[in-house]
């Protein structure tokens, strides 16, 4: 029998998210535990709360958490099976010095000798080449109390001006784009204004497995007479279930964008009222998208006129809507202006900052949202403060107790500082919750780039593809084993409940943080007993930011299941619903709803640019990368999870038929893919659920499986994020399997 498509596999693991509670119950039977612990899944940004089962100091299962209002017991696949990593033989549970001689490169040494050397390599490094010699990587997939500690370790006690995170690979065009619209970067509303709204628009986000939940409030809406839109190169499972399904070309979101406001503009089907009272900039955005008629709009997109006409028909008449995207149009060397042109529909309708009236992206990392508010990207400070602004920097210069002249000025992004690494500039890394090298583009590079570096270290709890490149590797904590908030994708702050305690030499990653400070002999400010003495730094540091959490405490998030920022003071109650007229607002003060000084939204022109590298004779298709629902992310845990892993066990080249035909290429064939980077091997998955000029590869394998060697490293020009979903690509039958093939599973 022919083999399922995946994507027919993924609608039934769509669903796992209702079976999830029976199974929960199952999974232990008879296994009584000592305890369950309430917290929240540790991948995606959905959050799911979830109960721990622990026993002897180990997370045995789970059961449902029915009362956490946003995924009311449901899980996915990943969340029910997520209690399996902490047993497995690879956990870290000492540091780590490299070893040649041995034979993993690596031996066992003793944790403070560990901390001895990274500190011992740090002063060394910045005593001969200065301060800005070391650089940081950090991570979105921190609690917000590490982030703000790693933002704070960089400037003040390294005083180095180089630290970015790996949420620039993730949500950093949505952020600027949210930022030059709205003033403030955060989804505008809680998932509730989805269930009674006209038209759910979901742009470049594979929904059902990458964020799961969002499936069921999709849904809802649909029960309860929403329409649907999806636009998406692949047939998605949730654009199996949708009312329109736009099949556009990697690449050319903005075009879509523009072609929907040029009919919007011709119909009529604008709010008057809303551009002229609360936004700026709306005539220019008129005179530009005048070009995009459908006929032009249909040409770059790929799309047919008539679906164009239909979406913007049903999108123009609504009287309520809830635009949604991710990285399908955010991944882009144009990913902001994508973003751009997502708002520009929103703010034409006049349909935000009221009941059933949305726009949101949806968030990545488990911490997507939190981990870029409080310091650790380039340019930025504690309450989405800016690096570069003195009375920022004073703020919190006041608040660490440091001079504000010893505090840097705003670095580079994350790829940049391994450019800085080739250049010489930078000598040494940590990384911390960051696994580069299988998760930038252009692999290779980043690859020989970290074997430059005179020291590296890396903090993980898994040895993954990036630390064994490492001179130390120190064993930080899993997520059970500390406490701390994250900020889900609503913009809910909640809070992770620490379930066991850190086994063997493996210490809570903000001790370990700590202890380097100590050893450099520069622990002032970073003397913290506990994460909650953070978050009051935290709460005091944001307050007054546009991110502020002042009002926000540990007692407040359990009693109210969550707290949505900004939370301004202790009797605020939080803010599910940004853009209300008379909500709070630090920027505009009552002069409007918008984060900006006279209270307005912004249209921004956002003109059409093809992708960097576009198709040519040599390199016809298009590549395009991201996920499957088994995996997350570069796969560090994922793939030590067995029922995971026989879920789906290695990736493959999702093509049409119609494509593969062509190559004479057969379901499960090896074929090779190849762009101007470098080259991959991997079996054919047939599937009519994508563009036939278009191939798909899932991004979650290290070394000779990884497609990241093949991508390329264009970024977008502001938010500096990858252009991971499109680089031009050939592909051809491989003429045999690939060395690798004799360690691969037997086909399922
Ligand atoms: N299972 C699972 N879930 C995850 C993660 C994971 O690794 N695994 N990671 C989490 C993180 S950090 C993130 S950032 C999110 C990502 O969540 P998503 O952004 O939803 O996932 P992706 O697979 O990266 O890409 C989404 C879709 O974009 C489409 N696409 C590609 N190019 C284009 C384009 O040019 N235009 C449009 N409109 N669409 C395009 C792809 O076909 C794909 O279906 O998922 C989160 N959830
Ligand atoms: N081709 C392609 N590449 C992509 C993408 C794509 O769509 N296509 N997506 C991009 C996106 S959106 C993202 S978010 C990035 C993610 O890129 P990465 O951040 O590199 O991916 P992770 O797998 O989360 O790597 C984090 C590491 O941190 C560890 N870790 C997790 N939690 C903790 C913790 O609490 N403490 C410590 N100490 N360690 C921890 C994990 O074991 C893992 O080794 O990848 C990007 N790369
Ligand atoms: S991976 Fe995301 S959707 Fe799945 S259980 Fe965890 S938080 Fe929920
Ligand atoms: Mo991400």
């Amino acid at each position: 029998m022919a083999q399922l498509p995946r994507s027919e596999l993924d609608i039934i693991a769509a669903f796992g998210p209702h079976l999830a509670h029976a199974q929960g119950q199952r999974l232990e039977a008879g296994v009584e535990p000592d305890r369950l612990v309430k917290t929240h899944c540790c991948f995606c940004g959905q959050q799911c709360g979830i109960q721990l089962k622990v026993k002897d100091n180990t997370v045995i299962g789970f059961e449902p958490w029915y009362d956490f209002p946003f995924n009311q017991g449901m899980l996915c696949p990943k969340g029910v099976k997520r209690y399996l990593q902490g047993a497995h033989p690879d956990r870290l549970l000492t540091a780590l010095e490299r070893d040649p001689a041995s034979s993993g490169g690596f031996r066992p040494i003793g944790y403070d000798a560990a901390i001895q050397r990274v500190a011992g390599e740090i002063a060394r490094i910045q005593a001969m080449y200065g301060n800005s010699a070391f650089g940081i990587l950090s991570g979105a997939s921190l609690t917000t109390e590490k982030t703000y500690l790693m933002g704070k370790f960089a400037r003040m006690c390294l005083k180095t001006p180089y630290i970015d995170y790996n949420g620039r690979l993730c949500m950093v065009s949505a952020g600027a784009g949210n930022k030059k619209s709205f003033g403030i970067d955060r989804a505008a509303n809680a998932w509730d204004d989805m269930l009674n709204t006209d038209v759910v628009w979901i742009s470049g986000a594979n929904v059902a497995e990458c964020a799961p939940i969002t499936t069921s409030y999709v849904w809802r809406a649909r029960e309860n007479g929403a329409k649907i839109i999806v636009v998406d190169p692949r047939i998605t499972p949730i654009a199996r279930t949708c009312d329109l399904y736009l099949p556009i070309k990697p690449g050319r979101d903005i075009a879509l964008f523009n072609g929907i406001l040029h009919l919007m503009i011709k119909n009529d089907w604008l709010d008057h009222e809303f551009i002229n009272n609360h936004t700026v900039g709306f005539d220019a955005v008129a005179d530009h998208v005048a070009d995009w008629t459908p006929k032009r709009t249909a040409e770059v997109t790929g799309i047919a006129e008539k679906g164009i006409q239909q979406a913007a028909e049903i999108w123009g008449t609504a009287k309520t809507s809830f635009m949604t995207h991710a990285r399908g149009i955010e991944h882009h060397s144009h990913g902001v202006q994508n973003v751009l042109g997502a708002i520009s529909l929103v703010l034409a309708s006049g349909r935000i900052g009221r009941p059933n009236c949305g726009y949101a992206t949806i968030t990545g990392q488990a911490n997507g949202q939190g981990g870029r508010e409080h310091g650790q990207k380039c340019d930025q400070l504690p309450g989405w403060r800016d690096l570069a602004n003195p009375e920022h920097r004073q703020h919190i210069a006041n608040i660490w107790d440091m001079p504000v002249e010893d505090m840097p000025q705003p670095g580079v992004d994350a790829y940049e500082i391994f450019r800085k690494i080739e250049t010489g500039e930078i000598k040494g890394l940590l990384s911390l919750c960051f696994n580069p090298k299988v998760s930038l583009p252009d692999s290779e590079y980043v690859s020989a780039m970290l074997d430059k570096l005179e020291f590296y270290t890396s903090i993980d709890f898994f040895l993954n593809d990036s630390a064994r490149h490492a001179d130390i590797v120190l064993p930080g904590s899993l997520q059970e084993e500390d406490e701390g908030t994250v900020t889900q994708a609503e913009g809910r702050v909640i809070k992770i409940n620490q379930a066991i305690q850190s086994p063997g030499d493996a210490r809570q990653d903000w001790r370990i943080i700590q202890d380097i400070a100590k050893a450099l002999g520069r622990s002032k400010g970073f003397t913290f007993s506990e994460p909650r003495e953070i978050f009051d730094e935290l709460r005091r540091a944001s307050k007054g930011g546009v991110a502020d959490y002042s009002g926000i405490t540990y007692e407040k998030i359990e009693a109210q299941n969550g707290v949505f920022w900004p939370c301004p003071s202790d009797d605020h109650p939080g803010t599910p619903r940004l853009f209300e007229p008379n909500s709070w607002n630090p920027v505009a003060k009552g002069a409007g709803p918008f984060y900006f000084p006279d209270g307005k939204a912004r249209f921004n022109v956002a003109p059409y640019t093809p992708p960097t590298e576009d198709v040519d004779a040599e390199y016809p298709l298009m590549l395009t990368t991201g996920r499957v629902i088994s995996h997350f992310l570069s796969g560090t845990q994922t793939r030590r999870i067995g029922p995971l892993v026989d879920q789906y066990a290695e990736p493959r080249i999702e093509m049409h038929p119609q494509l593969a035909m062509r190559h004479n290429i057969q379901e499960g064939d090896w074929v090779t893919a190849q762009t101007r980077r470098g080259e991959i091997t991997l079996r054919a998955q047939l599937v009519r659920t994508i563009r036939p000029d278009t191939i798909f590869v899932p991004y979650h394998w290290a070394g000779q499986k990884s497609i990241n060697r093949l991508t390329i490293a264009a970024q977008d020009p502001i938010s500096k994020i990858p252009e991971y979903k499109v680089c031009a690509v050939r592909i051809a039958k491989a003429t045999q399997a690939p060395a690798y093939a004799s360690q691969l599973e037997p086909q399922q």
